[in-house]
């Protein structure tokens, strides 16, 4: 009987796995899982450690679901607590996944990106490299020779170009990832696009603003708390305070006259609006938390578990 039901809805079973993606920070990506995914569940900016969270983002297609672990960028430098809890969240991420994706840039193999290799599974037939950034090549020949540079660097199963940002060859690499998930039934229903609920979203929209409008003077050590949520009105209510690590970092995220937090809470509003699909009030609050990315209990109750 059951093979029957199976047999009369053939899309039920399809395969169905979770895909790591992994890589060196500010290689993309969150960029790409983004682009897979279609929907913004991973922030992104230019400077480098800006995921911090294992974020799931999923792409439920008619011949297949792909669960893709973002991950924050691994790296050796900065070790405070928070910069091992970001390694060990790779490492842990690589445990019980049906593909790998290593993402580099199309700049070429850094020492940073070497670091990876040894997280990799010693022998496995499930690790793709992504090539990101191609489109930043002046000609699509230069991809050869890193190519060929790649290939006895570890036993990749296929190595594919793409560019996240511009969304190109996204559909080789998922030829690629397709093989390597097992047959099953769903695991996220074909609407939902994230583990992570509206708050978390919302939260790390804050944080993104942040790094975004900060750019270089960007203090490293911002966390973004949500204080209040109260969808009971019309026009939901939200509090949201940034904590920096020392008294000298918050007139920076101020600005001259408050203007950049007025500018990020703006932004970030913007964001959490389109995801609620309706107004909200938000507002934004600074607060210092002396050292707290070095410091365990700080960062337990921030969520950085
Ligand atoms: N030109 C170009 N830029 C890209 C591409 N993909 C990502 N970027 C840019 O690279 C920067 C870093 O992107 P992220 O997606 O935040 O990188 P990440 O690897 O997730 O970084 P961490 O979370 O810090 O490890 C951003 O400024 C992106 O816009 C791409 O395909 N082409
Ligand atoms: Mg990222």
């Amino acid at each position: 009987m059951q093979q029957q039901a199976e047999a009369a809805a053939p899309a039920a079973v399809r395969p169905v796995g979770m895909v790591a993606i992994i890589g060196r920070p500010n290689v993309g990506k969150s960029t790409l899982v983004n682009a897979l995914v279609g929907e913004r569940v991973s922030i992104t900016s230019r400077k480098p450690q800006t995921t911090r969270d294992r974020v799931l983002g999923v792409r439920t297609d008619d011949d297949a679901q792909y669960i893709f672990v973002d991950t924050p960028g691994f790296q050796r430098r900065h070790r405070t607590a928070l910069n091992r809890r970001m390694n060990a969240t790779v490492t842990s991420a690589l445990v019980d996944v049906d593909a790998v994706v290593l993402v580099i840039a199309a700049s070429g193999w850094t020492e940073s990106d070497e670091e990876m290799l040894p997280l990799l599974p010693p022998e496995s037939a499930n690790v793709i490299l992504a090539i990101n950034k191609s489109d930043l090549l002046a000609e699509r020949e230069q991809l050869l020779p890193l190519m060929a540079d790649s290939m006895p660097r570890y036993p990749f199963r296929g190595i594919v170009p793409v560019s996240a940002e511009r969304s190109r060859q996204l559909d080789d690499l998922l030829k690629e990832i397709r093989p390597l998930l097992p047959d099953g039934l769903l695991l996220f229903d074909a609407e939902q696009y994230t583990d992570r609920s509206v708050r978390f979203l919302a939260a790390e929209s804050v944080r993104e603003k942040a790094y975004r409008l900060l750019g270089d003077e960007l203090p490293y050590g911002i966390a973004v708390t949500i204080d209040r949520w109260d969808e009971s009105r019309a026009t939901p209510q939200i509090a949201a305070t940034l904590i920096v690590e020392r008294d000298a970092h918050r007139p920076i995220v101020i600005g001259k006259d408050g203007v950049k937090l007025r500018e990020i809470s703006r932004l970030a509003r913007g964001d959490i609006e389109q995801m609620l699909g309706k107004p909200v009030f938000l507002e934004v609050w600074v607060r210092v938390r002396r050292g707290w990315s070095d410091d365990a209990r700080a960062l337990k109750s921030l969520g950085y578990e």
